[in-house]
């Protein structure tokens, strides 16, 4: 399949993050995407550069001034002491409810609460434009489908998915996989849908869509009762005004075994036949595999072909957008398992 890598997320490398207060290594972290790659290579997959500048279709799906705060951030840091170079900023402060968020402070920290949902994304020197390469990589990918090719493939990290129109969370910053339906959209695409497989809940894909009927956001994931991202995912989240009825949440509990799993994909897809979308863009996160560190749903590596195979029988034009997945080494097989799945 196409694929359009990153060639510059290797400049998002933060060390560690928070687990429990203590700083444990980040299990986001560069190797992910290079065993993907070297799975695409190994198994003859062409792999080519961004072709495209997301930087319109950004200000589309994004706030402007989150934008030039993503930006500028690591230079902020650095303003607040040259020592910072060394070390990882987190938020520690979060305008929550009673608080205003309308007013961009001053102070570089808590900017940064007021654009994170949490302390689980650090930002490292090369966070923007690692992001933003991605970015680029996910329009190419999707204007390619919109040219007529059947499927492509964005393997790319930081995930997308968490990050909403005016936030980052969860390892993401940019949200690859709205900049590739808004792309497609853009290119005429009259009806779009997002399907996100994700183990966790794709809140800030949701966020960005929930109030349009053009674009559909489908998502199976770990209940947030109980899983990240706690907040959002539930099943009665349906969509906003124009938007209703064009989100649909398949929550399953923790443990869920592959059948149950598959027959929410089945509810998913037939959600999707439904809406006669002339385009899919897949939210492919593999941390759903069994093997996954964070995770706890259980699909076994040959359990990918069957996820490609299903989505292939929808016949749409696809475009498919890494999300997570933490078994690192693991990560290349069961995201090519998907793509050669959907290829037959
Ligand atoms: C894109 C994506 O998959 N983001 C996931 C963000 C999850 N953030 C919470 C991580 C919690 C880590 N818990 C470690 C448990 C070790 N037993
Ligand atoms: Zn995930």
């Amino acid at each position: 399949m196409l694929t359009f890598h990153n060639p510059l997320h290797h400049g998002h490398a933060p060390v560690h993050e928070f687990f429990r207060g203590e700083r444990v290594p980040c299990f986001e972290k560069p190797a992910r995407a290079d065993y993907v790659e070297a799975a695409l290579k190994a198994r003859g997959h062409a792999l080519q550069a961004p072709e495209q500048n997301s930087s319109a279709v950004l200000g589309q799906v994004h706030a402007p001034r989150y934008l030039a705060f993503l930006r500028e951030a690591w230079a902020q840091w650095l303003a607040l002491d040259a020592g910072n170079a060394a070390c990882q900023p987190f938020p520690s402060v979060w305008p929550v409810r009673t608080l205003r968020s309308d007013v961009e402070p001053d102070n570089f920290v808590a900017k940064l609460g007021l654009y994170s949902m949490d302390n689980g994304s650090p930002l490292a020197e090369g966070t923007w434009v690692a992001a933003k390469a991605g970015a680029d990589a996910a329009l190419s990918a999707a204007m390619r489908v919109a040219q007529g090719l059947r499927a492509a493939f964005c393997c790319t990290r930081p995930p997308g998915h968490h990050a909403g129109p005016d936030f980052m969370g969860g390892y993401c910053f940019l949200n690859n996989a709205a900049v590739a339906a808004q792309g497609l959209r853009n290119a005429g695409a009259a009806r779009v849908a997002v399907l996100d497989v994700d183990y966790h809940h794709g809140n800030g894909t949701q966020a960005i869509f929930y109030d349009r009927a053009d674009v559909l956001f489908a998502s199976i994931h770990g209940d947030p009762r109980t899983e990240y991202p706690f907040y959002l995912g539930h099943a009665d989240e349906t969509g906003a005004g124009q938007g209703e009825g064009f989100n649909l949440n398949l929550p399953l509990p923790a443990g869920t075994p592959a059948p149950a799993w598959f027959a929410a994909l089945d509810s998913a897809c037939a959600r999707i036949a439904g809406h006669r979308a002339d385009a899919l863009v897949v939210s492919l996160g593999l941390d759903t595999f069994e093997g996954d560190p964070i995770s706890r749903f259980a699909l076994a590596s040959g359990d990918f072909f069957r996820v490609g195979e299903r989505l292939a029988r929808l016949g749409l034009p696809t475009v498919f957008v890494l999300e997570g997945g933490y078994a690192a080494a693991e990560l290349g097989t069961n995201a090519v398992n998907v793509l050669e799945g959907f290829e037959g």
